[in-house]
């Protein structure tokens, strides 16, 4: 079956994995500094750019404008938002660095024509306090044209439908990737001096609450199937927040996003009963301080209240659309101005759906829901790994010199910013951890700075790394396997899904899915979890680590979607390692260690990493301080008041 691949080589000096937000920002700086130094940027999606990646369907607002031109916040004023959202464990170097650049890409947005809503004195208006509202439908064509201009101007290049499996590595250094066209049977090497991973998230690591008709439908992009972490660990290096997983509270069963509903209309949620559990559960967040206290509470304790209720069985959970839309129409005037405005709320509530998912305003149509009458369920979602958004799993890397301290250079800093623990290998976006809260603006900041910061290690290691011929064709054969075993049993049986020579991707996943969602803590567990658990969940995914030896595909599609899969699996494997290796509970609303209920400041104010050793197939499970690059700001402070 390889034999039947044409092999492409590919040489050029930086490799640019992905073409999401954080790729595409890579791409657009790289360009500019490689086109100075005469070196070339490739660029690999395993999909179409114009609408690849989490920004897919478009977005409805940039969730990460500091505003430091307006003089509105000061990037210490994101550091402490972010660090009390995520219960105290962020690395404060990156985020602060991300901060300090996101505004200069929501400018460059703007030039490249992304229309962001503008008041009557012509500033952009707020969501909330971070937030800029957009009409955002064709957002991720807009990013992408720029991107694109940028590369072929250079004289870089891109390839589009490749899909990237392995990493290639000379020693301790990344020296490229493989992949295959999804399209072709083509079989690519990409041998680089350098290498930026940015193949976003994962999504259908656990089992998702649509299943059946409804199977696809997440909240996450189901194309982001852990590729980057698969890439990052499988080259040796180190990740961290890997038990940080991220549960977002959604419009029920089509994913329709809230925070509009929450911060531009006021609205609230409320109970079957009526109640609010914002207010009635308030007493609870007093067991989670001093994160519990700040404003506004953190993302997981806001879905903790909500969880309270419905594990009380006072669901469903609604969000009173009806009231927020007429408390405001109300408040505009007389009776001809409220109806004028409420006309004017209820387009830019089927907008907000519009711009970002499509198929929320599709079930509100199916459904007959009119926002202005009618209020609609909101669920916590099934986990996912999205280290950009409110989790922060990614890789450890490197933060920038100039904002460390002599305590924390020591510890957070080895000379390239965003440079992972191998050598040559840059992260940004969700491959990038403990610097949560980035967003699509703050993923292509992060993006822009490993771009310049990847051009500088290749100006200053300027050699190609070499690949091993015989470990390239031993990896070609393992990347094509699934396809030979397909022909050789697909007749062993009548039924193409049940064999017993081989397993098929999707069968494969709903098994990964449901050793998850029992054992490791997803919706049918109620997000809670314990060490028995946890030990069965790794003794289960071993053996199906070793069913992935048999994984059969029938065509090109279905070997890209074995990889994804394996790609799951180890991602799988990494969080579930890192919740059993922290022995507390921190993050009650994404999950919960029933053995290990509260908080433990004492023991775990740490990041909790981990590394899996490629010479001796063994996992490494790590801590690292938390440390202070700002002063600690004052409880005052951050209590909102
Ligand atoms: O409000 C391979 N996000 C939102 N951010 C905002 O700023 N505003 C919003 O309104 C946001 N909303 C939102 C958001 C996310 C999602 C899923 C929804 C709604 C439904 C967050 C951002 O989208 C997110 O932070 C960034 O997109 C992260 O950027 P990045 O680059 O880390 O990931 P990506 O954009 O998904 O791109 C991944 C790329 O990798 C490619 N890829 N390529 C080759 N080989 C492989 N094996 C690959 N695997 C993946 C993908 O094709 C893609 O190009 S709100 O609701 O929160
Ligand atoms: P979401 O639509 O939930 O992704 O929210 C978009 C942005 O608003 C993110 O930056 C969220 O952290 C923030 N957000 C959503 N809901 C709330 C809330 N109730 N309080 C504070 N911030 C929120």
């Amino acid at each position: 079956m390889a034999q039947n691949f044409e092999t492409v080589n590919v040489t050029t000096d930086l490799l640019i994995l992905g073409g999401g937000m954080a790729a595409c920002g890579a791409a657009v700086e790289a360009s500019y500094w490689a086109k100075k130094h005469g070196l070339k940027v490739t660029l690999v999606d395993k999909a179409a750019m114009d609408r690849s990646g989490a920004v897919a369907m478009g977005l409805s607002a940039l969730n990460q404008y500091v505003g430091l031109t307006e003089g509105k916040n000061t990037v210490k004023d994101y550091v402490d938002y972010v660090r009390m959202d995520l219960m105290g464990i962020i690395r404060e170097d990156l985020v602060a660095n991300i901060a300090r650049h996101v505004d200069s890409t929501v400018h460059l947005f703007e030039k490249w024509g992304l229309p962001i809503w503008k008041d009557e004195k012509g500033g952009y208006v707020h969501e909330g306090r971070w937030q800029l509202m957009i009409n955002g439908e064709s957002y991720k064509v807009v990013i992408a044209e720029a991107t694109k201009n940028a590369l072929t101007e250079a004289g870089g290049e891109y390839f589009e439908r490749v899909f990237i499996t392995e990493p290639l590595m000379d020693g301790d250094r990344v020296a490229g990737a493989i992949g295959f066209s999804v399209r072709e049977n083509k079989f690519y090497i990409f041998n680089a001096k350098a290498t930026i991973v940015a193949m976003g998230g994962a999504v259908h690591v656990f089992k998702p609450r649509s299943t059946g008709e409804g199977l696809g439908r997440a909240w996450y992009p189901p194309w982001n199937s852990g590729s980057s972490a698969y890439f990052t660990l499988r080259a040796g290096a180190e990740m961290t927040s890997q038990e940080i997983r991220f549960i977002p509270v959604r419009f029920k069963d089509a994913y329709g996003p809230v925070g509009a509903w929450f911060l531009l209309f006021k609205s609230q949620a409320t109970n079957a009963m009526g109640g609010n559990y914002m207010v009635e559960r308030v007493s609870e967040l007093e067991k989670w301080k001093p994160y519990g206290l700040v404003k506004p509470i953190p993302a997981n304790l806001r879905n903790w209240l909500g969880m309270m209720d419905i594990m009380e069985g006072k669901g469903p959970i609604y969000m009173r659309t009806e009231e927020a839309i007429n408390k405001i129409a109300s408040a505009a005037g007389d009776e001809k101005e409220a109806k004028k405005k409420l006309k004017e709320l209820e387009a830019e509530a089927w907008e907000d759906f519009l711009d970002m998912t499509i198929s929320q305003a599709i079930l509100w149509a199916a459904t007959n829901v009119e926002p202005e009458k009618k209020s609609s369920e909101i669920a916590a979602a099934e986990p996912y790994f999205i280290g950009s958004h409110s989790g922060a799993s990614g890789a450890w890397v490197s933060g920038p010199e100039d904002l460390q301290t002599s305590e924390t250079k020591k510890e957070y800093f080895w000379g390239y910013s965003h440079m992972a623990t191998v050598k040559g290998m840059f992260c940004a976006g969700d491959a990038s951890g403990a610097s949560s809260h980035k967003f699509s603006s703050g993923s292509h900041a992060e993006g822009r700075i490993v771009g310049k910061a990847a051009v500088k290690y290749i100006v200053e290691n300027n050699s190609l790394p070499k690949i091993d011929n015989a470990k390239v064709e031993e990896l070609k054969k393992r990347a094509m396997k699934p396809l030979e075993t397909f022909e050789q049993f697909k007749n062993v049986s009548t039924d193409p899904d049940i064999n017993p020579n081989y397993i098929r991707p999707k069968m494969f996943m709903f098994r990964l899915q449901k050793i998850m969602d029992e054992y490791v803590g997803g919706v049918s567990a109620q997000f809670s979890t314990n060490k028995p658990s946890l030990n069965r969940a790794l003794e289960l995914l071993g053996y199906l680590k070793e069913d992935s030896e048999n994984l059969a595909a029938k065509d090109l599609h279905e070997l890209m979607r074995c990889w994804e899969n394996v790609q799951r699996l180890w991602q799988a494997e990494a969080h579930a390692r890192t919740i059993l290796f922290r022995e507390e509970t921190r993050w009650p609303g994404y999950y919960r260690r029933a053995d290990f209920p509260t908080m433990d400041e004492k023991n775990w104010h740490c990041f909790a990493n981990c590394r899996w050793n490629p010479d001796k197939n063994e996992w490494e499970m790590i801590k690292r301080p938390m440390l202070h690059v700002y002063p600690k700001a004052q409880e005052h402070e951050l209590l909102g008041g």
